[in-house]
């Protein structure tokens, strides 16, 4: 079977550049109300009968058979058994990745994810104190979208921050586990592992059961149904993000051989058809090479047919007037993931202002950065970047502010505090304030 990729070619000097770059451009998750419908019941179902419900949905979407739930639990022993089964060479690769990502997100931590304080000039002290969530949920997709990487990316930031229990969930249709996830689970520092998924799992993570203890945020990719059933339970407990289909622009001077280039396209596009890959170009006959080298080089993928969907729907070759003008259009797309291969990446990273992760030079391929680089692969999709950041350390911690009034201290805040209190009408406020006063 032969396939076609054939990204939109657009131009920002053609008359219908903007209508082209908005047609291209959206998208959306449309709500399918039957799920929506479902999803809700399950809920409601798991909410009320907890095990004996979640027992019912696993026998009846992964045709998977037990006595309780209890047994769908997976032990510490097996999980490191998981690890050592393993063929030398994941092993090892799965044991550096973990490392790079743990140092990674330690740094994050030591920057980003201590408390402080500080002490006023009347002796009054004020700071911010920072905490691990007590117990997280990591949603693990089973079939085809199981990724151990994932499982590192969520697990680790999780322990990285000082979480004590780590829950993860993955579903198993017919009890096929996956080795490398319950090893990536065993090097990642998971707790406690159940081999259920879907919004029953989500729902049995929120509100807890007998067996599946109930978490205070869940996180992690995962269907439709999973989706909108983390959307549900929000309030209730915390989520990370609804990810939308994965996204990868390159921004290329035309420095790069146009084969990697292509391949990095691919790299996106071959997760899902509705995934979005585009290159942003100053220079047309670059943007050419490109394409020949996508036609030369889809009949060797495997995932050919999804590539050239998602290419031919999605995917997009814009010629630039510059450099200057691809870095505005690419602030305008806030893609998750941004390629700056050039020459010179130092000189357009300041002009990059929204992007989930930003690979800079001809050798970061963004495929380094979804296994191994270091920094986070879950990131803002669908144009979020303009407003959220990676997963992180500080997704799995809380901050709580400290103040400790002196004497001193109490007598200049109680008379502001005292004005404003009766301004509110409060009286209460106001006399606790003005009580401390001398
Ligand atoms: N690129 C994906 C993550 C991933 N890639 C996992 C391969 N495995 C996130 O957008
Ligand atoms: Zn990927």
């Amino acid at each position: 079977m032969q396939f076609v990729a054939a990204p939109a070619r657009l131009s920002t000097v053609s008359d219908a550049f903007e209508a082209d770059f908005a047609a291209r451009l959206h998208w959306s998750a449309d709500q399918d109300a039957a799920i929506e419908e479902r999803v809700a019941a399950i809920l409601a179902d798991v909410q009320q009968r907890g095990d004996a419900a979640v027992l019912d949905y696993t026998r009846r979407f992964d045709g998977l058979q037990a006595d309780g739930v209890a047994a769908l639990e997976l032990t510490q022993a097996e999980l490191k058994a998981a690890y050592d089964g393993l063929p030398d060479a994941q092993r090892q690769a799965l044991s550096a990745a973990a490392a790079r990502v743990r140092s990674y997100h330690e740094a994050q931590k030591k920057a980003c994810g201590e408390s402080w304080s500080y002490r006023d000039e009347d002796g009054t002290l004020l700071g911010q104190k920072v905490t691990p969530l007590d117990r997280v949920g990591i949603y693990v997709p089973g079939g085809k979208a199981a990724y151990p990487s994932s499982v590192l990316m969520n697990a680790i930031p999780a322990h990285v921050a000082g979480v004590p229990e780590i829950i993860m969930v993955v579903p198993t249709p017919r009890g096929e586990k996956n080795p490398l996830v319950l090893a990536a689970a065993c090097v990642a520092g998971v707790t406690r592992a159940f081999t259920i998924g879907g919004a029953q799992a989500v729902a049995a993570l929120a509100h807890g059961t007998a067996t599946i203890p109930k978490v205070d945020k869940i996180t992690g990719p995962g269907n439709a149904y999973v989706a909108s059933a983390k959307k549900r339970v929000f309030g209730q407990v915390g989520i990370d993000m609804i990810a939308g289909p994965s996204e990868i622009l390159v921004l290329a001077d035309g420095s790069t051989p146009p084969d990697w280039v292509a391949m990095d396209l691919f790299s996106q596009a071959e997760h899902d058809e509705l995934a979005q890959s585009i290159l942003l170009c100053p220079d047309a006959a670059y943007i050419d090479a490109v394409q020949r080298e996508i036609d030369r080089l889809l009949p060797q993928m495997p995932r050919a047919e999804i590539i050239a969907r998602s290419l031919t729907g999605r995917g997009a070759l814009i010629h630039t007037r510059s450099m200057e003008e691809a870095c505005e259009i690419s602030n305008r797309i806030a893609p998750e993931h941004l390629e700056v291969s050039s020459r010179d990446p130092h000189k357009w990273e300041p002009l990059l202002r929204h992007a989930g992760a930003i690979f800079l030079g001809a050798y970061t391929s963004e495929s380094l950065g979804d296994y191994c680089a270091g920094p986070n692969h879950v990131l803002p999709t669908s144009g979020t970047a303009r407003f959220s950041s990676p997963l992180g350390v500080y997704d799995f911690q809380k901050r709580s502010s400290l103040i400790e009034v002196s004497e001193q201290g109490a007598q200049a805040l109680g008379r502001i505090a005292s004005v404003l209190a009766h301004g509110e009408g409060l009286q209460g406020h106001a006399r606790a304030a003005e009580m401390r006063l001398k």
